[in-house]
């Protein structure tokens, strides 16, 4: 019988159930799937189940120790419960192997926040199965990190204003929203979002696939980033919610065939919404674009359906939102005109973005510091930054396009003097002392491997090693388009030698190296950052394709 229900806030474009050809291609999708590393062997899955029955139990012997510090009685400390929910990836049920599972740890009044960090952090320690514990008090959405079993965990807490947390708690009733901490509202909504995005979608096997293929699609093309202005896990797995409703009966296949074309096409900044917004109890804000005209720039809006509703996209940018379109366009194209004419394979949709190659100027950013603890918090407020420095980019009359890369490149140098130190701080490598760190691996408990690499490497003695400094940088890159009517030499911007134009780029930069260095952690004995122009020619060997040719660059660039 067919599917005549409507998801979401318009009837279906096509309830059609898919053809033997399209589940053919999607059987396809799912084995390349497979055979990039998508999917966790069914021990992890086992462990990642036993962790959680082990952090469920902690939770509830964390609020029952809390409640006879309090002087309860035994059987009321035992009755207030306490209770995790999980969200992100492994909730969706679209996780690799070796991702987080982003947990929840609810509790009822009694407990403050405050015990979470200090009794549950203390328990926590205790346990043989936690290593690597770091807490993160003060971020917008405070977290305690650490391996349990060696599974990542972000764990998140949230203080309802309820005397019991019982096991049958749900978090979909706006009204327990009622009375609570902001940090503990927006930790709550983690969850309520990944629930709500699950109830929405007509068929949730079909949505895992397609948003398995989104999501190794979106880090493929580096437009996988929503603090760089791109899209995060949530917006990604709304967009594909969106056109699983709007196909409620197809396959997989058939969803990634018409995901592309419909946002390229789609009507922004119309939202994409997976429900109408509610009204709730809270005296917050809900995203309303005709009220507030915050709400009203945004670009690309995509709209949390969960109470109180937001804008899960609001830092993309005019260039990042032109590179979006760019790929939904190019990867339209391909698959309606070969992958589902099985012309080519699903993999050509997952092929790397070539950024270092397509772009004659880079700006190129460098963050350093002389330790990793500082580094890791130096890099992290230049890394949020950095769309600000976009923003002002796309202010230049002469760019068409600021292309921020994804991520940053962290690597530690052991430097030797002065004239070393200078050149790694401006983006420098030296070929035998200088490695690069994998993301998430900038702590101490990596210095031995690095020095030990080091040594391998040159051969030095450890009284030796002690002589050299070690610098420690992080590399951002944005590619920039100069405008066509600059770059043929017919611009109206002053001109530079040769009767060229120049690309005049003191204002943005100036004001974002006053704007990183406003930060009251920054110090500036130990803390540096340098803003670079390389022309693609004259970036580093390793983000370079072997057989990259060199392009030369018509305009000269003052910053
Ligand atoms: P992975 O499989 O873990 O890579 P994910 O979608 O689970 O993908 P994260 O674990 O980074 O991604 O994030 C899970 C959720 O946590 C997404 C969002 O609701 C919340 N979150 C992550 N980073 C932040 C942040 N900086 N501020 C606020 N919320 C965040
Ligand atoms: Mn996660
Ligand atoms: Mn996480």
């Amino acid at each position: 019988q067919q599917r005549q229900q409507q998801w979401g806030i318009s009837a279906p474009i096509s309830s059609a159930f898919p053809t033997s050809l399209e589940i053919e291609q999607t059987e396809e999708l799912v084995k390349t799937l497979h055979n990039n590393g998508l999917f966790e062997s069914e021990q992890e899955a086992q462990k990642r189940v036993i962790v959680l029955s082990k952090l469920d139990k902690i939770v509830k012997e964390f609020v029952y120790r809390v409640g006879k510090l309090k002087g309860f009685p035994d059987l009321v400390a035992k009755q207030a419960g306490g209770k995790i929910f999980t969200f992100g990836s492994y909730q969706l049920g679209v996780h690799s192997a070796g991702a987080d599972i982003d947990t929840l740890c609810v509790f009822p009044n009694h407990v403050e926040r405050e015990h979470f960090f200090t009794i549950m952090r203390d328990m926590l320690l205790k346990r043989p199965e936690v290593t690597g514990l770091t807490d993160v008090v003060d971020a917008f959405v405070p977290v305690i990190k650490m391996h349990f079993s060696g599974i990542p965990i972000d764990f998140v807490c949230a203080r309802l204003s309820v005397p019991q947390v019982p096991d049958d708690l749900v978090l979909s009733d706006n009204n327990l929203l009622k009375g609570l901490d902001e940090r503990c509202i927006r930790s709550v909504n983690g969850s309520r979002v990944t629930d709500e995005i699950l109830r929405l979608v007509p068929n949730i096997p079909t949505f895992r696939i397609a948003l398995r293929a989104i999501k190794l699609w979106a880090k493929r093309r580096a437009i996988y980033s929503n603090i760089m202005g791109f899209l995060g896990g949530v917006a990604w797995a709304m967009l594909v919610a969106r056109i699983c409703q709007l196909y409620p009966n197809a396959c997989a296949s058939a969803i990634i065939g018409r995901f592309f074309r419909i946002l390229y096409q789609w009507d922004w900044p119309q939202p994409v919404l997976l429900k109408p917004m509610e009204d709730g109890p809270l005296q917050v804000r809900v995203w309303n674009p005709k009220l507030y005209p915050a709400d009203k720039s945004h670009r690309m809006p995509i709209i949390t359906p969960a109470y109180p509703s937001m804008c899960a996209t609001h830092n993309v940018t005019d260039s990042t939102r032109t590179i979006m379109m760019a790929e939904f366009k190019r990867s339209a194209d391909l698959v309606e005109n070969s992958i589902l004419l099985n012309e080519k394979s699903w993999q050509a949709l997952f092929t790397k973005s070539k950024f270092f190659e397509d772009y004659r100027h880079y700006l190129q950013i460098v963050a350093s510091s002389f330790s990793s603890d500082s580094q890791l918090k130096w890099h992290g407020l230049v890394e949020a930054k950095l769309r600000q420095l976009v923003l002002k980019l796309e202010l230049v009359d002469m760019l068409d396009l600021a292309h921020p890369y994804i991520k940053g490149i962290d690597t530690v140098h052991y430097t030797l003097n002065d004239k070393e130190l200078k050149d790694v701080k401006q983006g420098g490598f030296l070929p035998h002392r200088s490695i690069e760190i994998k993301e998430g691996n900038m702590n101490d408990s990596h210095i031995d491997s690095h020095i030990n690499e080091i040594r391998a490497k040159t051969g030095l003695s450890d009284q030796e090693m002690d002589y050299l400094t070690p610098v420690y940088t992080t590399k951002f890159y944005i590619g920039l388009t100069v405008a066509s009517s600059i770059r043929n030499g017919y611009g109206e911007g002053s001109n530079g030698e040769h009767g060229r134009p120049k690309l005049n780029l003191v204002w943005p930069t100036t004001e974002f190296l006053k704007l990183v260095k406003s930060w009251d952690g920054f110090d500036e004995s130990t803390m540096s950052i340098e803003l670079k122009n390389l022309k693609g020619s004259m970036l580093p060997a390793d983000l370079l394709g072997k057989d990259n040719k060199l392009k030369r660059s018509q305009t000269k660039v003052i910053y």
